[in-house]
């Protein structure tokens, strides 16, 4: 059944993600809402959830989006996982709720997600058809406007890294940029979930550039490392995006971070490489305990600010 444990340690297609998202909000109805963002490519909706507590209306929040990739699986996992530690509440997660919403966008790719599952496991891109070339799909973590199409992404449409025609060109980060900006004066932590190679990384990744606050991200992403290792045995990667693994231009959240979302990471998961996308079911719960003890550690941090 969809509330007991062993749920969360599967992978679940578009469909069960989509009924899991209306069976949360309607066993949770004071506590989680869910807020229509916008519509993929093909017409899927992008439904986030709002967690709430209290009866405080303009709380800080956080924004969390997974799914961004389609076929990096533990990421939708992920954000489903959070969500249900959310809605159970610990000790933790009753501090920041009480300080902070929470926004969970659980799959921002749906249409490349259900084609993972239909047609090609390793799909990553979204699907969306262009004028000019018989190659489908726009990478959408390349498609927000940062640095938009320099260095790191491809204007060519067969490529898995194309930008697309212009930034926010995608429907899917067209939503999602128009959401944060209609918040920006609340969400002060951006959180996306990618897999995999065990990294926190923040901005700048569309530039060698450093952060105005970047030795404040280090010190929050090093912390949440250490929590990974001391509680979990594993070691996660931290730093500025194009210094620690490669510069990648038009990222989302490079993009968040130059909104004025001064607290903006990427997670990537499990594993380092071994299964890499195909992470076997029987490792989400571990890969999710460890990345929530670093999104719990991180936002502790956020709240002291
Ligand atoms: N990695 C990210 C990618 O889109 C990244 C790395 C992070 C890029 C932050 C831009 C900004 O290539 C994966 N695994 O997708
Ligand atoms: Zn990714």
């Amino acid at each position: 059944p969809r509330s007991s444990s062993s749920y969360y340690e599967r992978y679940h297609s578009l469909e069960d993600i989509y009924y899991w998202i209306n069976r949360t909000t309607q066993e949770h109805p004071e506590m989680v809402k869910v807020v229509l963002i916008g519509s993929s490519y093909e017409k899927r909706p992008l439904y986030a959830l709002k967690i709430s507590v209290g009866e405080k209306q303009d709380k800080k929040a956080i924004w969390i989006d997974c799914g961004i990739h389609a076929r990096e699986w533990i990421s939708p996992a992920f954000c489903m996982w959070f969500s249900l530690s959310y809605y159970n509440q610990n000790q933790d997660i009753t501090h920041i709720l009480n300080h902070m919403d929470v926004y969970v966008l659980p799959v921002m790719n749906p249409d490349g997600y259900k084609y993972t599952w239909t047609t090609n496991r390793m799909w990553r891109k979204n699907r969306s058809y262009s004028t000019d070339s018989s190659c489908v799909g726009v990478d959408l973590n390349r498609n927000f406007d940062a640095n938009w199409c320099t260095e790191g992404a491809s204007d060519k449409p067969c490529s898995e890294i194309y930008c697309g025609a212009f930034p926010e060109s995608e429907p899917e980060s067209e939503a999602v940029a128009n959401f944060l900006r209609s918040h920006k004066d609340s969400v002060q932590l951006y959180l996306t979930i990618h897999s995999y190679s065990q990294m926190l990384l923040f901005p700048y990744s569309c530039t060698l550039d450093e952060a105005e606050n970047h030795n404040e991200l280090l010190v929050m992403a090093q912390e949440a490392a250490q929590k990974i290792r001391r509680y979990y045995r594993n070691t996660y990667k931290y730093g500025a995006g194009g210094k620690t693994i490669y510069l990648a231009p038009g990222g989302s959240d490079d993009w968040a971070y130059n909104l004025g979302i001064k607290y903006s990471f990427t997670f990537e998961l499990q594993d380092r490489g071994r299964y890499g996308f195909l992470l076997p079911p029987s490792h989400i719960s571990k890969a999710c305990n460890e990345a929530l003890i670093a999104v719990k550690t991180i936002a502790l941090r956020v709240i002291e600010k």
